[in-house]
């Protein structure tokens, strides 16, 4: 028996664990206590690590789909082989956009995973790279960037005085974006920070876990939450709760924002989102009468269909209220693998537009990409419809998108009708079972990584090289080394940010990884020979000290002209007449799709129950666990209702990738698919692609 330092990728958190191995078999895994940054915290996901790496479920062979629908193990030369061979078949008859490439959460969870698939795909020259990103949060990666950003970086959360969070819920998710909890041992650091005198303001239609310690609970109609942030920049301007200072120097139209928002009174704002007038001035003064600390949102008012206004007002409440690091400051997050992070400067930089015009584009929606990637939004069609540039093959890389997309009626249709779907998966997921192959990944345990996922909330220079603890059983590969097989297959190369991967001889991790990060702050593997015991390391000299500001001419441009259009349509916007609206939200004890096989996460239910305030049920004479319908204009699925006095009247709260298509009879074991609510092509934001994914408007019928 040995014990090694090592650390969870159960979920982007990547806490600090210490594995117990037998007769190369984990065993056990534990909190590392001795880690500073995590101090032995896991939660219920990240314990049942071994079980994950040892259950009857995982895939050790990869599976090829025989022509009766049933499924042969297979070994790696023969499945890799034959998939380069159908890909390059593919390519040579139709182009390179007929090939597509899907990162879901898990892509992410290897430290190489999208890089890996990024480099094959830009090494076959598609469009059509697409990543959960653009069904999670695009609109705060994509708006905030038209602003203008501080080089600074905004203050972060571990020397804040007060803090809103919209539609967040990191006790449970382990997320937040910057200026939120870290998400490591999130509870006490919470708490700790509130001991300390953290004032805090949370906005969500449900009474959370962190709505419970909160100062102010706005506890709003789904969907609202732009007026609810207006008004709250009204009050800040009208007081003088800003940083005139800053404001001066470095903002170009205050004007433009005082007049965008005019039309927001708290009494308008309060009218529309259904809650008191006097709460929305009250977060105002909190939150602009401190010093330190941001304003920032979670999935929930993102996917509420009004996330380009939020994440704008977002970013507006913390330039007015100058909340970043200043000149001689340390700056938060130094993030040591990241590459391409110039110094920090006192300095907005400029804002740049990542979609549109000079972007590839779709054949849908007038939508082009963001960065580098395609809106989920569109690949369904981009499937489905004939002519130039039809998707006709699909890798699927630990992504589910049978239940995490909208309308999973159409996503198994565009997925049937395609000559080759590949899904890399540990399980036959619902996606995986609808596909040609599905290639067995290692886990965690079983290969090397970094830590630049987590990194994004180390508020140090802390860094972590992982070691592959057990041997891969079977036949399983890493990501990295599955696309660089199907690269040199294919014969295209996979080119990276140190430049083009080797093809001759496959690299190892540190190799592909060091030519990722290239440009990063440590390479990958001077942290590996820095940390032969897998334990974490700091690298205090890297701490970024923020740089006096160059003097760039750059403001900020506080009212984008698209945005304040489409702010005041919202006060146009009649609100629908149905009679519900359907949220989303996490449950603690799986990860999206993930998680259900588990003996002690089943325990806690693999159905998605449909939460609902009690008198709300009274009124349709529904009791606990009762059958219902819940249809919108879009779709409808089947539910089982739940009593929960925290939520707010009117509204329903279900976690979104549970369920599958065509079986429903079986939804108080699996549950049901939310994502069926909606049509993508009718519902979705106009610039990120977007789809409605919360505050849907809903009837609840009983069953
Ligand atoms: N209605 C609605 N829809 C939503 C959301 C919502 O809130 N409401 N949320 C959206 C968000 S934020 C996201 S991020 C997406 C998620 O979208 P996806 O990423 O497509 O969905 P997941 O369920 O996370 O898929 C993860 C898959 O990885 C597999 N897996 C588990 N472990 C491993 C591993 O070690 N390696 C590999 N290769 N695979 C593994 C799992 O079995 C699972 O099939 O869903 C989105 N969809
Ligand atoms: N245990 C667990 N952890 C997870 C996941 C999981 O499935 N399980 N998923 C992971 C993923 S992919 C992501 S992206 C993160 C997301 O992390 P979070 O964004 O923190 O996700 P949630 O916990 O769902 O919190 C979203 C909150 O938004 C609220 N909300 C819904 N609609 C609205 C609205 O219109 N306005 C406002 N103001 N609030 C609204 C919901 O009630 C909910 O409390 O979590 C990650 N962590
Ligand atoms: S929070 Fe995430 S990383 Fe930490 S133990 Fe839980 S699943 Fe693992
Ligand atoms: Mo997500």
């Amino acid at each position: 028996m040995t014990e090694h330092r090592t650390f969870c990728r159960f979920c982007h958190a990547n806490c600090a664990m210490i594995a117990t191995v037998e007769e190369g078999r984990v065993t056990a895994v534990r909190g590392d206590p001795d880690d500073a940054m995590y101090g032995g915290y896991t939660c219920i996901k990240g314990r049942q690590l071994a079980d994950a790496h040892n259950h009857p479920t995982r895939l050790t062979m990869h599976q090829q789909r025989q022509a009766d629908g049933s499924f042969v193990g297979v070994d790696s030369e023969t499945a890799l082989s034959d998939i380069a061979a159908r890909l390059r078949a593919i390519v040579d008859a139709h182009g390179p956009h007929s090939v597509a490439f899907y990162c879901g959460t898990y892509a992410f969870q290897n430290s190489a995973g999208v890089g890996a698939a990024h480099a094959l795909a830009t090494g076959i020259g598609t469009r059509n790279f697409y990543t959960s990103v653009t069904l999670d949060q695009p609109a705060k990666v994509y708006t905030v960037g038209r602003l203008g950003t501080w080089g600074g970086g905004v203050h972060s959360f571990s020397d804040a005085d007060a803090c809103i969070f919209v539609g967040n819920n990191p006790l449970v998710s382990h997320y937040a974006p910057p200026g939120g909890v870290p998400p490591f041992s999130p509870s006490r650091r919470l708490r700790d920070r509130l001991d300390a005198g953290l004032k805090l303001v949370v906005i969500d239609p449900r009474r959370t876990e962190v709505a419970r310690l909160a100062h102010i609970h706005l506890q709003p109609k789904p969907g609202e939450d732009a007026a609810i942030l207006a008004a709250i920049v009204q009050v800040m301007i009208a007081e003088r709760l800003i940083d005139e200072a800053f404001c001066q120097r470095h903002v170009g139209n205050l004007d433009a924002l005082r007049e965008a928002v005019a039309p927001f009174t708290p009494k308008v704002a309060a009218a529309r989102a259904g809650v008191a007038a006097g709460d929305i001035v009250a977060a105002a003064r909190l939150f602009g009468g401190a010093k330190r600390g941001a304003i920032s949102t979670g999935t929930g008012p993102e996917m509420a269909g009004q996330g380009n206004l939020v994440a704008w007002l977002v970013a507006a409440i913390n330039i007015i209220g100058g909340r970043f690091y200043r000149e001689g400051e340390t700056s938060a997050v130094p993030r040591v693998f990241t590459p391409g992070q110039g110094p920090r400067r006192a300095q907005v930089e400029p804002p740049v537009r990542p979609w549109g015009e000079g972007y590839p584009a779709s054949r849908f929606r007038g939508l082009t990409q963001l960065g580098f990637e395609m809106p989920c939004n569109v690949l369904a069609d981009e499937m489905l419809v004939p002519g130039e540039g039809q998707v006709r093959a699909l890798i699927n890389i630990g992504g589910n998108p049978v239940v995490a997309f909208p309308n999973p009626e159409k996503m198994v249709r565009a997925l049937a009708g395609l000559e080759l779907l590949v899904s890399v998966d540990i399980r036959m997921s619902q996606t995986a079972r609808r596909s040609d192959y599905v290639l067995a990944p290692s886990m965690c345990l079983e290969r090397e990584d970094i830590t630049n996922l987590s990194e994004w909330w180390f508020e140090t220079p802390y860094a972590r090289y992982a070691r592959a603890l057990v041997p891969p059983p079977g036949e399983v590969l890493d990501e990295y080394e599955m696309l660089w097989e199907l690269a040199k297959r294919m014969g295209v190369p996979m080119p990276l940010a140190g430049g083009p991967c080797p093809m001759d001889a496959r690299p190892t991790k540190a190799e592909f990884l060091d030519l990722m990060s290239a440009g990063c702050r440590v390479a990958p593997s001077v942290v590996r020979a820095d940390t032969a015991d897998g334990a974490a390391i700091t690298y205090p000299d890297q701490a970024a000290v923020v740089e006096p500001g160059a003097d760039n001419g750059v403001r900020f441009d506080l009212v984008p002209d698209d945005l304040g259009e489409l702010l005041a349509a919202t006060l146009r916007a009649p609100t629908a007449d149905y009679p519900f609206r359907m949220t989303s939200r996490r449950s603690a004890h799986v990860f999206n799709s993930s998680g259900h096989q588990y003996a002690a996460l089943a325990k806690r239910g693999t159905a998605n129950f449909a939460w609902m305030h009690p008198e709300d049920m009274a009124a349709l004479g529904l009791a606990d666990e009762a059958a219902v319908t819940i249809a919108s204009k879009a779709g409808a699925l089947p539910g089982l209702v739940k009593a929960d006095a925290d939520m707010r009247r009117g509204v329903i709260s279900m976690s979104h990738a549970f369920g599958d298509v065509g079986r429903d009879a079986h939804v108080a074991a699996i549950g049901s698919t939310t994502g069926r609510l909606v049509d993508e092509t009718v519902d979705y934001d106009p610039i990120t692609g977007q789809s409605l994914q919360s505050a849907i408007p809903v009837r609840v019928v009983a069953a």
